[in-house]
Formats: structure tokens, sequence, C-alpha cells
């Protein structure tokens, strides 16, 4: 796990005037060599002076293949509020924090655990789930139990790639997902408002459903660190608390988990947290959302989906479930 600085990310502490044309030649060539996208072979049209002093891989081209079954007719939300109004409680309650402090979140090296009830666990790193399996970019709706909304184009590709290179037993009937805890990075984790690191927690076959995204870029380039680089869930039918930043570990096990939310408020945060507006939030209804980015806080609200709009593909995995009871 990334807990420790790597010497590769850290400026050199010669003052610029004495660096020469040949030190600085080595430095970016020492940094190309040992940062894992470029190991990756995708062949980053972006990588360049930009990218050689760069304290992160954030923001490197990273493009996908449109997939039309995703495409949605809905405007998407502009990048500048995609990246800029967030909920990383890591890095502050604030919507602006996440963006003002995640900078200092380490995301190389970067190693993600899949482990627990599989035949083949296995720890990846960054570079070996980025060819994993094809890219594509796939516009998700995001719904935040707060009460407002995004469109969103990711790059990722469905979870189920990653799982079923595990061999997931027959036993593995939940899925946990486990965030990074950088205490050192991370100016949040004194606020004690939940337990770290931040774990989210799915069905094993709502984990394995096509829509449920392991993203590792959004606006064709690699996650900023808001965002959750490197890499995060987007699992768009639930709220978007659902889908964990900057995972770490992936869990296979028997029992249902319990989630950071759920044990902080169990009453307001059940074990699904489909996105459903006939069933409120104690704090909020959820019959309606504000949507970022379209004509600010005057602007007619929407009308919230069943699923988020995702109904029609996801609806059939609750069939016979109380949905108030099972929020
Ligand atoms: N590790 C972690 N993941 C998290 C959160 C968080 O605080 N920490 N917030 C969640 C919430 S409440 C939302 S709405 C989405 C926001 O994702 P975005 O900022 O990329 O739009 O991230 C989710 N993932
Ligand atoms: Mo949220």
């Amino acid at each position: 796990m990334p807990r420790s600085k790597s010497a590769v990310f850290k400026t050199p502490s010669v003052p610029a005037s004495e660096i020469t044309d040949e030190a600085v030649w080595r430095e970016r060539r020492r940094f190309v060599a040992q940062a894992g996208l470029v190991a990756a072979g995708l062949g980053l049209a972006g990588w360049s002076h930009r990218q050689a002093f760069a304290q992160s891989a954030a923001g490197l081209a990273l493009p996908g293949k449109a997939n039309p079954q995703f495409a949605l007719m809905d405007a998407t939300t502009p990048e500048s509020d995609v990246t800029t109004y967030n909920n990383y409680y890591e890095f502050g309650t604030g919507k602006g924090d996440p963006a003002r402090y995640a900078g200092a979140l380490q995301t190389h090296p970067w190693q993600l655990s899949v482990e627990g009830e599989a035949g083949k666990p296995r720890t990846f790193a960054i570079e070996d789930l980025l060819k994993l399996a094809p890219m594509e970019e796939r516009v998700y709706r995001l719904r935040c139990v707060e009460g407002w909304s995004m469109v969103i184009p990711w790059v990722g590709y469905s979870l189920s790639a990653l799982l079923k290179q595990v061999d997931p037993t027959s036993r593995a009937k939940y899925v946990e997902f486990v965030t990074a805890r950088q205490p050192g990075n991370m100016r949040g984790l004194s606020s004690g408002v939940l337990d770290w690191p931040y774990v989210e927690v799915l069905r094993i076959d709502e984990a394995m459903h096509p829509l449920t995204m392991l993203v590792f870029g959004v606006y064709g380039k690699t996650l900023p660190n808001q965002n959750g680089a490197p890499l995060r869930l987007a699992v768009p039918w639930k709220y978007g608390f659902k889908s964990g930043k900057s995972l770490v570990a992936i869990r296979l096990v028997e029992k249902q988990p319990a989630s950071s939310w759920m044990r902080a408020a169990p009453h307001e945060y059940g074990f699904y947290a489909n996105v459903n507006p006939d069933v409120p939030h104690p704090r909020w209804s959820q019959a309606t959302e504000r949507r970022i980015g379209e004509g600010g806080f005057f602007a007619p609200k929407r009308k919230t989906l069943p699923f988020n709009g995702y109904a029609e593909q996801v609806a059939s995995l609750y069939q016979g479930m109380d949905l108030r009871a099972n929020y």
C-alpha cells in the first residue's frame, strides 16, 4: 500500500539555476522509466515536460472507446464542476476541500489486493490493472444522497473483468471495497466523521453486474486525486457514496459486511443504498435532485428516477425484496 512517499516524485532540491540540461534530462529519464503509466504501454500522448515534474500521474491522457450502450441523452456535467465539487471526506467535508487538499495523496506506487474467498487471490499493480481489459468511456449519472447529481464520462471497464481473474469461490457472497488511508497526507482523517479507512460493500451479483465499473479516468484523462486517483468504483444505480475512491483492497467475503456509513449512522444508511425517490433519507428528500452545472441554484430541480434511471438493467437484482426495508 502506498503509505510512504516515493523518492521518485520529489522535486530536486537543487536550485533551478544550478540544474544543467544534462541533470534535467537524467531526472526526466529516471522519472519516465519508473512511472507506472508509461510502463503500462498506453502510449500516453500527454507525457512530456509537463508530466516529467508532476507529483502524481493524475491528468495524463487516458482515452477510452466510447461505449454506446452507456450513452445518455443528458448533457455531461462540465469538467470544471466534476473536478471541483467533490465528496472525499478524507480531505475534509467541504465540497471544495478535495480539489484543494487531495494533491497530498500519494498515488505512486499503487497496488490493489483482491483477496478473501478466491481461488487465485492476487495483488495487482496499477500498471497491470490498466492493461487488464480495454478502456471504455461510459457516461454515467452520479446521484449523491445530499440531493445533487452529475453526468460524468468515466474511463475504465467492468469490475467483473477483474473479479474473474481471481476465481471467486462459491462462498464469495459479498464484496468489501477498502480505500486508501494515508494519515500523513489526508487532513480529514482527524475529523472522526467516519471510521477510516472508508469501506463500501456490495452483494457479489451487484459487483459482477456489467454496469459496475472500475474507473481509472474521467474526461479522457487519468483521475484527478479529488475524484479518486488512481482507481475508484462507479456504481451508477446507487447513491454516490457507494462508489469508493482510491481503492487499495477488494475482499470477497461470505457474511454481509457493514460499510463505514452503515456503522456511522445505521438509520440513515443501509446496505443497499439504491437510488429510490420513494424512500427519503431522514434529512433529505430523495424525490428530486439538482443537476450540478445546470443553471445554478434557481434552476428547476429534476425528478430523481428509480435506480437512478438504470431500473431496466438492475431492477431484477432486487425482485421480491422490500426496498423500503432494504434501503
Ligand atoms: N474514499 C472515499 N470515497 C468516496 C467518498 C469519500 O468521502 N471517501 N465520497 C463518496 C460520495 S458521498 C460521493 S457523492 C462520490 C463523489 O464522487 P466525485 O467527487 O468523483 O463526484 O464519491 C464517493 N466516494
Ligand atoms: Mo454523496
